[in-house]
């Protein structure tokens, strides 16, 4: 029976949310490029304009390297999907694209 009460006040569902590899208009960055998230939400990486792209986190935390995504990919409309793991403490989680890093392609995962 406590069990039960317990499980029902469970949190929010998480959230899914994309990013977009390459703007629109053609500019090398992402979109957006600053997103709040919290820790077992997913984001979707979709590749968009001037590929190719990638997504490397910045340091050698556990977290960074799952959502690191080192295989560049070079279709429009290629994607791939993390998840904030559920221990990542919260912060900004710089991220970056190998080949447009010199171009400033920089992006930031807020975890709350
Ligand atoms: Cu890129």
């Amino acid at each position: 029976m406590v069990s039960s009460l317990v499980f029902n006040a469970s949190p929010a569902a998480a959230a899914t949310y994309e990013v977009k590899m390459g703007a629109d208009n053609g500019m090398l960055s992402f979109v957006p490029s600053k997103l709040e998230v919290q820790p077992g939400d997913t984001v979707k990486f979709i590749n968009n304009k001037l590929a190719p792209h990638n997504a490397v986190f910045e340091g050698s935390s556990d977290v960074a390297q799952e959502l690191t995504h080192k295989q560049l990919m070079f279709s429009p409309g290629e994607n791939y999907t993390v998840t904030v793991p559920s221990d990542a403490s919260s912060g900004d989680y710089t991220y970056y694209c190998e080949p447009h890093r010199g171009a400033g392609m920089v992006g930031h995962l807020i975890v709350k």
